[in-house]
């Protein structure tokens, strides 16, 4: 060395190893800025594997079910039949294990038991569903039943007296008998009912209720309950029933949303929003981007566009193909109803937030001739759903592709202008019971990752909200999958819950709020 170096640099630091010591330093200096999370951008190359990921302050955990999976006492204490205890007790049955929702985790008696093993999750939020026949048995506050009030008002008060905020969802698929008598879904006074028996709520429990969801699904509502009839009311009428159905459900949201922001707001400071669930699709090899447009505008456009859009009303797309396929099929009218221009305004606007239900992950392709095979929603969609042999498929037949969320997520942001979102319900289903469920783990683990890089690239999501506290009924596969983060034994008196593997790494991720580096 020191006979190269230059007479006049002697006994000093040559530039050349100034050059390399300032090298090291900054190859140091990046290292701690990325992987500290700093100056991570979620961008894939980037992302820091071995640090906490953070989420914004307040954001909130959370965990969900059901009243009719998880009450019980169908027939206790002034409660009257809702449409899944008829369709449940039908002979032949037609829930996979033959089982009904009769006692179920049995909620109703021990929903005390459910607010300690949330406090033992560290949850931030409990979204849970009134049960419309516990409280107003035949569907109209002609006549309220205080004794179920009184369940709801009592587990409410249970939830914030431990520091758990309530977020409930008014309708989760069991409609009051009575209801049903007079037509349902299908009758247009459904959306009046609606608005009724939500008025009740907010008047009832809106003082203590601060985030509301009006209806659960209502692409299951319409599909599976009026399409294929795997769910109540079990009407098999496809490409009619559905489409009026999902009309009147929307009108029956937009409904209950205007009436709290003329009447509530104000005073109860609260947030309502929809729970709307769609898979995320990917183009089957050799198809076009354009099918998976298709498929996303058929599936959550049905129900987001109408709301979360511009323009409002349902997407151009759906309106073009139902009205051509309806003509071609000999109707003189578009099986798909029609909103008027004030409907349309009304609908517009109508939440405050999108709540995402997601499972999985559908490859999807173009179907070339779907007019011969007659009226139905997936012929009018002209899309193929199909099962990628790489993928894992979970009992439910729902298939995990890690990256789901952060894409579904980025078609909302791009399409709806960026609404804010809480994920209401993601889970993972088992068909045997265990308590070391390291598959449920890498799926909300994987879940999590998503939404935080979602939120990295300026996805306003809220909330995580993990489906399920605990095992329960299932619809129609009844109790022969499980979704819960506890264990129930369904042949103990008591439902004994018990905390699987996952439960403890859900209460990790809510205590950091963050997800551990891996
Ligand atoms: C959702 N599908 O149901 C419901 O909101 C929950 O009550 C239910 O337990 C959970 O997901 C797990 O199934 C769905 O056929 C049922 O596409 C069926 C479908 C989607 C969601």
């Amino acid at each position: 060395m020191r006979t190269i170096m230059p007479r006049k640099f002697r006994g000093r630091l040559c530039p050349v190893w100034y050059c390399v010591l300032f090298f090291i330093v900054w190859i140091f200096f990046s290292w701690v800025f990325f992987y500290t999370g700093e100056g991570a951008t979620g961008d894939d190359n980037l992302e820091s594997w071995f640090v906490d990921k953070e989420f914004p302050e307040g954001f909130h955990w959370g965990v969900a079910t059901a009243a009719y999976q998880i009450e019980g006492a169908w027939n206790k204490d002034g409660k009257k039949e809702s449409i899944w205890d008829e369709f449940a007790h039908r002979r032949p049955s037609p829930i996979k294990d033959g089982s009904t929702g009769d006692d179920a985790c049995m909620s109703y008696d021990f929903y005390k038991s459910d607010v300690k093993i949330l406090q033992q999750l560290g949850v931030r939020v409990y979204r849970f569903s009134i049960s419309w026949s516990r409280v107003l048995p035949d569907g109209t506050t002609n006549s309220v039943n205080e004794q179920g009030v009184l369940y709801y008002r009592n587990l409410i008060e249970q939830l914030l007296s431990n520091g758990i905020e309530p977020m409930v969802t008014l309708y989760h698929w069991d409609l009051p008998l009575a209801l049903q008598k007079k037509g349902g879904w299908l009758s247009k006074d459904s959306a009046k009912w609606f608005e009724d028996y939500s008025r009740f709520c907010f008047d009832t429990f809106g003082p203590k209720v601060k985030l509301w969801v009006t209806l659960n699904e209502p692409w299951v509502v319409s599909v599976i309950g009026f399409e294929k009839g795997d769910h109540a009311p079990g009407v098999k009428d496809p490409g009619v029933s559905p489409y009026i159905v999902a009309h009147h459900l929307l009108l029956a949201h937009a409904k209950a949303y205007r009436i709290y922001q003329q009447h509530y707001r104000k005073l109860q400071k609260g947030l309502v929003g929809i729970a709307l669930n769609t898979d995320n699709f990917k183009a089957a090899s050799g198809s076009k981007r354009d099918v998976v447009d298709r498929a996303f505008q058929f599936h959550l456009g049905w129900f987001a566009h109408p709301i979360f859009s511009k323009e409002g009303n349902y997407p151009g797309i759906m309106m073009d193909r139902i009205a051509m396929n309806s003509a071609m099929q000999g109707y003189n009218y578009s099986r798909l109803p029609s909103f008027n221009l004030d409907e349309i305004q009304f609908i517009k606007g109508s939440a405050d937030f999108l709540g995402l239900n997601s499972y999985g992950t559908t490859l999807v392709s173009d179907d070339p001739d779907t007019v011969k095979r007659g009226p139905s929603y997936t012929n009018d969609s002209k899309v193929i759903k199909q099962a990628n042999p790489y993928w894992e498929t979970t009992p439910m037949g729902w298939q995990f592709y890690p990256d789901a969320l952060k894409e579904i997520l980025a078609w909302i942001r791009d399409e709806y202008n960026n609404p804010p979102v809480y994920v209401t319900e993601t889970g993972f289903p088992d068909d045997k019971t265990m308590l070391e469920d390291r598959a449920r783990i890498n799926f909300l683990e994987e879940s999590i990752r998503n939404v935080w890089e979602a939120i990295q690239y300026g996805s306003a999501v809220r909330g995580f909200i993990v489906w399920s506290l605990m095992d329960n009924f299932e619809w129609a596969m009844g109790y022969s999958v499980r979704f819960g983060l506890y264990e129930v034994d369904f042949n103990d008196p008591k439902r004994t819950r018990t905390p699987r593997m996952s439960a403890y790494f859900y209460q990790n991720v809510t205590q950091k709020n963050a997800l551990s580096g891996v």
